[in-house]
């Protein structure tokens, strides 16, 4: 850690908070994560990452700033990151999992906001951040309420720039959609000097694709009685996805499958045969939010799946790539991130139909509903999607929780209860 200290001050973090932070990670990760039994030799990797989140990758961040490279910072998986990295940016996720700085967040925004805004504004404000100091732009977008109120204020505080999402699907919200993925690009060309060309476009879609096909397999692996990995370990996958280098992820993450190969070949598994296989569906997990999963997976049942954008609404779609001009590359981005099926689209009947074929996919016992305490869009869906598992005979529940570890008993005790009826 001495090694980044110089880093870190030239960033302007908050060292003796930021101190404080990483232990309590450190000591949160080997509780979570480095307790479990049975983890694949791929799964390394991972810790390493994790293990120097705010040490080697903002060692990179920095590195390729100093080429002339520039950093855009995202919060959600509508941003296309093809684009930046079709001018050779560097492009990096920023919401955030844990409590942390709440108090400067609430002077911001009210009291009533979801965790994650609070969070990634409280990181912010507090100097804790790397990520967030290592941006040249800050990418928001129009999806819920508390969060395009949330980028007003954050821009106070940062280099903001927000794409408008539409909230329906009609012609016209297409249309307007890939007026804003033009308006961003020539942002991005404007802010980095560089033009975005079919081969570099192309070269990127292929790049977020195989990203994706990898996060697909993994995904399909778990199809598997007995599950080969556990949830835990999917969702920091997930996670990491969002700021590790694409390329040398994707590799290290189909090596890892290699090895789930092997596994479910052996008919080894995580977990007993007759564990109870659960699905995650809701709002994301940021990282470090690994609260719930590990509740769940503590309670004996183990988690196959996580309908949640990180997590399947990520990587389920991929681009087309036998676009052949630039004009057609466009649009066939636009129409992949049309096809999200985010709560902030009205209606948005596709994730009724999505949730229910993955639950069948992965033959999970139950579904566990997952919103964030003041987060409107996921807590009205969870009711839609409780209704269609019913109706289909998939057992369900909602939660409603944040970062806090005051409720952990609580939530405790209702996964159990759940768990016993399925
Ligand atoms: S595409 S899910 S990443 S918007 S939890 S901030 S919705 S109040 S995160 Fe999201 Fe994009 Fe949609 Fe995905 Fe608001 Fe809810 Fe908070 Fe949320």
């Amino acid at each position: 850690q001495e090694a980044y200290r110089e880093m870190w001050e030239n960033l302007n973090l908050d060292i003796a908070a930021h101190d404080g932070l990483l232990g309590v990670l450190g000591k949160f990760y080997g509780d979570i994560y480095m307790s479990q039994q049975g983890r694949l030799k791929g799964m390394e990797y991972l810790d390493f990452v994790l293990s120097e989140v705010h040490g080697l990758r903002i060692k990179e961040l920095q590195d390729a700033k100093a080429q002339g490279r520039k950093i855009i910072g995202t919060f959600c998986v509508f941003v296309p990151e093809e684009l930046a990295l079709a001018v050779d940016a560097v492009q990096v996720g920023l919401c955030a999992g844990a409590d942390a700085g709440k108090e400067a967040a609430e002077t911001l925004v009210p009291r009533n906001t979801c965790a994650l805004i609070k969070s990634f504004i409280g990181f912010k404000l507090a100097r804790l951040c790397p990520y967030t100091e290592s941006c040249d732009l800050i990418v928001g977008e129009t999806t819920c309420d508390g969060k395009k109120k949330a980028y007003e204020a954050f821009a106070e505080h940062a280099p903001m720039y927000v794409m408008e999402v539409p909230q329906t699907k009609t012609e016209s919200a297409r249309a307007l959609w890939k007026a804003e993925v033009l308006r961003y690009m020539a942002r991005l060309e404007e802010l980095t000097g560089r033009k975005v060309t079919t081969e570099k476009l192309a070269e990127a879609i292929k790049t977020v694709n195989a990203r994706r096909r990898a996060l697909q397999r993994l995904n399909r692996l778990r199809a598997a009685v007995p599950a080969p990995i556990s949830g835990r370990d999917v969702l920091l996958i997930n996670q990491v996805s969002f700021y590790d280098d694409p390329i040398r992820f994707t590799a290290s993450i189909n090596t890892l499958c290699d090895q789930l190969e092997e596994r479910i070949t052996a008919g080894e598994g995580v977990a007993p045969k007759d564990a109870p296989r659960v699905m995650l569906s809701g709002c994301p997990m940021a990282v470090p939010n690994w609260k719930l999963p590990y509740v769940i997976e503590s309670s004996g049942a183990v988690i196959v799946g996580e309908e949640s954008c990180i997590g399947t609404r990520n990587t389920r779609d991929l681009t087309d790539e036998s676009a052949q001009t630039l004009e057609e590359m466009i649009d066939a981005l636009c129409e992949r991130y049309m096809k999200i099926d985010c709560a902030c689209f009205t209606p948005n009947a596709e994730r009724l139909d999505n949730v229910e074929t993955m639950a069948k996919d992965l033959k999970v016992d139950g579904v566990i509903q997952y919103a964030l305490m003041f987060c409107q869009p996921y807590a009205h869906e969870g009711i839609k999607v409780e209704k269609r598992l019913t109706a289909g005979g998939v057992p369900s529940m909602s939660l409603e929780t944040d970062y806090s570890m005051e409720d952990i008993e609580q939530l405790k005790t209702r996964v159990e209860a759940f768990l016993e009826t399925v």
